[in-house]
């Protein structure tokens, strides 16, 4: 078994370490309990688990402000909650309840928060890259400095779309950051199955777009690699591509027993790079947090999740009635 290395001490406060580790920890646990759920069969159709990449979403939310919009694929639990959606609501759609975001009409993968101006859920895959251009057009037109965070995956990228829209989010200009989440597996493909060129962030360089790759395990270094795109952005000088090199635990969705990598493999990052443990290990060797303390957050993360499960339970079926609402007939 593979040993951890000694994390290095960065220069960061205890507020902020103890918020990513916060933020992960309730997305971990809030997919474990979805898992559950879904085992029971209390959550139907599909289900794609988020569990490893935590860091890719908290890190780069860390870097937005009010008026920022995001959207992304069907993996998408975990932007939810990254972005402040509450986990009753998305926990609720994911069992098809009232109370869920879609009122429990759309599921895990079609959610959306006017409020937070989060834009899907995706099951299409790359279908969300054009609309992030789109969106970001938007910001464009009316002249603010808002910025839209389109992420997808690995095998998205391989899409003749998503080099449309490089071309012309670069061509106008667009504030648009493109973060693929390379967990280097598309369903049961992995990357070397599926192309030579493997630099994703690279790719953007025929079209004028710069990028880079970033340690998608590493909250820290997400944030600050966000830090740059969003600068970037922000004044006026177009898109940018941030590939973050992170790994999924999971099966792609639950139906997927995950036969074409081994188990070593999988263990290896989970004891090496795990995105929780690199905080937790950050906060504790550095004295900055007691075993005590983080036991008392993951209590409270533990109670939250809870509750959401109890509500998404509780919450009724949608009416027959609502099947006649929120349709374009
Ligand atoms: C247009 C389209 N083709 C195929 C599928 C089936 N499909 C769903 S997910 C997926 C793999 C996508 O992998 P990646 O972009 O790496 O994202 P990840 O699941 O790893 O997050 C495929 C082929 C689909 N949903 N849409
Ligand atoms: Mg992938």
């Amino acid at each position: 078994m593979a040993t951890k290395k000694a994390p290095e001490r960065p220069n960061v406060s205890k507020e902020e370490l103890l918020k990513y580790y916060r933020e992960m920890l309730l997305i971990r646990r809030f997919e474990e309990k979805a898992g559950q759920l879904y085992g029971m069969g209390l959550i139907g159709g599909f289900c794609h688990l988020y569990i490893g990449q935590e860091a890719v979403v908290v890190g780069l939310e860390a870097a937005t402000k009010d008026g920022d919009k995001r959207l992304t694929s069907y993996r998408d639990h975990g932007h939810m909650l990254a972005c402040g959606m509450d986990p009753k609501g998305v926990m609720a759609e994911l069992t098809g309840r009232e109370g869920g975001y879609s009122k429990g009409k759309g599921g895990s993968m079609h959610m959306f928060s006017r409020e937070k101006h989060f834009y899907g859920g995706h099951g299409i895959v790359g279908a969300q890259v054009p609309l992030g251009a789109g969106l970001a057009f938007s910001d464009w037109y009316k002249g603010n400095d808002n910025v839209t965070f389109t992420y997808f995956g690995d095998g998205a990228a391989n899409q003749g779309q998503v080099y449309e829209t490089y071309n012309m989010a670069e061509l106008w200009n667009l504030p648009v950051i493109f973060v693929i989440e390379n967990n280097q597996y598309a369903m049961g493909t992995s990357m070397k199955r599926a192309t030579k060129s493997v630099t994703l962030y690279g790719r953007g360089e025929a079209y004028g777009i710069p990028g880079e790759q970033v340690d998608g395990m590493d909250v820290l270094a997400v944030k600050a690699a966000a830090e740059k795109a969003v600068a970037h952005c922000r004044a006026g000088k177009g898109p940018y591509i941030l590939e973050m090199m992170t790994y999924r635990y999971r099966g792609h969705s639950m139906s997927d027993p995950a036969k074409y990598r081994t188990r070593e493999e999988v263990e290896k990052i989970k004891t090496e790079k795990d995105c929780i443990e690199h905080v937790r290990d950050l906060l504790t060797q550095g004295g900055l947090a007691s075993e005590d303390e983080l036991k008392a957050i993951d209590k409270e993360i533990k109670a939250i999740v809870n509750e959401a499960a109890e509500f998404s339970k509780e919450s009724p079926e949608p009416a027959l009635s609502e099947l006649y609402t929120d349709i374009y007939a």
